[in-house]
């Protein structure tokens, strides 16, 4: 069933507490914690409690969850006090775009400066 707990996922089992995860925010729907390999000053995942691979597949199975995460990731930007200068959401979606973790999530970078292009 799309959205069903993976037994072998990282994320599901932080969503369960199994795997401890330094927690900023939850929602009924969603749940955001540190990365524990920050790329910035603020470095926070936001995910579905529900399983689903990547970004893609979200927003074709539960596109709802799409809006829950996006207005998560602006949360956490204001909470982080980085939502005034300006924040970075990335969903790497494919292990071509550096996606290691299959589980959908997005990260909200900010406290630095950022380039474009992207590396
Ligand atoms: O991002 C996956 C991210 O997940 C990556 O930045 C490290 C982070 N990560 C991996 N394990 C953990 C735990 N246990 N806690 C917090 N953060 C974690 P991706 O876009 O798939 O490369």
């Amino acid at each position: 069933m799309p959205g069903e707990p993976q037994a072998d996922c990282l994320f599901c089992k932080i969503v369960t507490g199994d795997v401890p995860a330094t927690i900023v925010r939850e929602t009924d729907t969603t749940v955001a914690f540190r990365d524990i390999n920050p790329q910035a000053p603020t470095h926070v995942l936001v995910i579905p409690k529900a399983h689903y691979p990547d970004a893609a597949t979200l927003a074709v199975q539960a596109p709802q969850l799409c809006a829950d995460i996006l207005r998560e990731a602006g949360e956490v930007a204001a909470q982080e006090k980085v939502d005034g200068t300006g924040y970075r959401v990335v969903f790497n979606t494919g292990s071509g775009a550096g996606q290691t973790v299959w589980h959908a999530h997005a990260h909200v970078l900010g406290g630095r400066g950022f380039n474009w292009p992207p590396g």
